[in-house]
């Protein structure tokens, strides 16, 4: 799973990358793009571990991908700064909350170059398309083929001329694996995050900025790493101060895979206890492949016990089999958020 932050120069990206990681962004390879790892906290994983006490408690991980900046005035190499978030699940638009508090219209901006650098990639598509369907004395299911790719792509570019991004227009799985090399950011998964500075972080965020990204979070990414510097008395004090109740980079995390699709999944035993990444409402078989190929080639059946369930059994899995709440399901049951599963697999 990995997510890329995106947004203008200077809106705090590698910022949010340390404080989110802990690893500090080498500024030689910012062009490039650098990735570092961040677990994706869980408590409800913490309290199973406390009440199981396996001999290793591991959490799911996001990746994080800090990327080089957008400039604004200069907009010609933005698309290759854009290239490098191609490769990731889903972005993080970083916005600029400490300078700047026009949150809304960074958005939109950031947004339309999105757009650009779609259209760009899908105009360059299309032409290729003509020119090959000008090439006679071809198997018939070949010019076949391209036609049908042509007139998607045609349906994307108008789309984005338009100003709408390509996921809004609800693509057929087949027509979402015909363009998926193209990896389109328009296409991708987005959260938004607005990087606040030292005030300002306990006010709602404007309603501008909601209407545009609901899910939309913020947080003092700077300070909040200033404040973990610091020794414990130093920090309540300067918490107390500053009006920081709580740190949000745990939330911020969660938000973030929580907000472009996945769910977890729970393995528990004496060894481990575990989540899983998952994309969202997938099935039995396909959350046995996120633990390995194997399981998911093989896969027999799934012992599977509610989250809410396993709780109300005190975590106990024999509580939960002496009440009935075990069950087996098969391969196209649908995971839900933080169900306990046993994945058995034939050998
Ligand atoms: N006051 C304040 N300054 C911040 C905050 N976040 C970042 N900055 C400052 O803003 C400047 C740019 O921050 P970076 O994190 O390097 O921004 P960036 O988005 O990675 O920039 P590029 O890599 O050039 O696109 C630095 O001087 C930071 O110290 C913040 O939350 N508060
Ligand atoms: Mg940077």
């Amino acid at each position: 799973m990995k997510m890329g932050l995106v947004g203008y120069a200077g809106s705090g990206k590698s910022t949010v990358f340390e404080w989110l990681t802990g690893a500090k962004p080498d500024p030689a390879k910012v062009q490039q793009g650098q990735t570092a790892t961040a677990d994706v906290p869980d408590d409800r994983l913490a309290r199973v571990a406390a009440v199981i006490k396996p001999k290793k408690t591991t959490y799911t991980k996001v990746t994080v991908l800090d990327t080089p900046g957008l400039m604004r005035d200069e907009r010609k190499d933005n698309n290759r700064r854009l290239g490098v978030i191609r490769e990731a699940n889903g972005m993080v638009v970083v916005l600029d909350g400490f300078s700047r508090t026009d949150f809304a219209a960074q958005l939109r901006h950031f947004r339309e170059e999105l757009l650009f650098a779609d259209m760009e990639i899908v105009g360059n598509r299309i032409t290729k398309l003509d020119a090959q369907l000008k090439k006679r004395a071809r198997p018939a299911k070949e010019i076949e083929a391209e036609e049908a790719e042509l007139a998607l792509m045609r349906r994307i570019n108008a789309a984005l001329e338009g100003g709408t991004p390509a996921s809004a227009l609800g693509l057929a799985a087949d027509e979402e694996k015909l363009v998926r090399s193209f990896q389109l950011l328009t296409l991708k998964p987005e959260i938004v995050f607005v990087n606040r500075g030292d005030s300002g972080f306990n006010d709602p965020l404007p309603a501008d900025l909601l209407a545009l990204a609901p899910t939309a979070v913020q947080a003092p990414a700077k300070l909040e790493m200033e404040l973990a510097g610091l020794s414990d008395d130093d920090r309540q004090a300067f918490m107390a101060d500053l009006g920081v109740t709580a740190f949000q980079r745990g939330p911020t995390i969660r938000a973030m895979f929580y907000g472009v699709g996945r769910e977890v999944f729970f393995t528990t035993g004496e060894d481990e206890c575990r989540t899983w990444s998952i994309p969202k409402g997938c099935e039995a078989v396909e959350a046995a492949g996120c633990i390995h190929q194997d399981l998911s080639d093989r896969f027999v059946r799934a012992n599977v016990i509610g989250y809410d369930d396993f709780v109300a059994c005190g975590y106990s899995e024999k509580e939960a089999k002496a009440r009935g709440l075990n069950r087996t399901e098969g391969k196209t049951y649908v995971v839900k958020d933080a169900d306990i599963m046993h994945i058995l697999a034939s050998s």
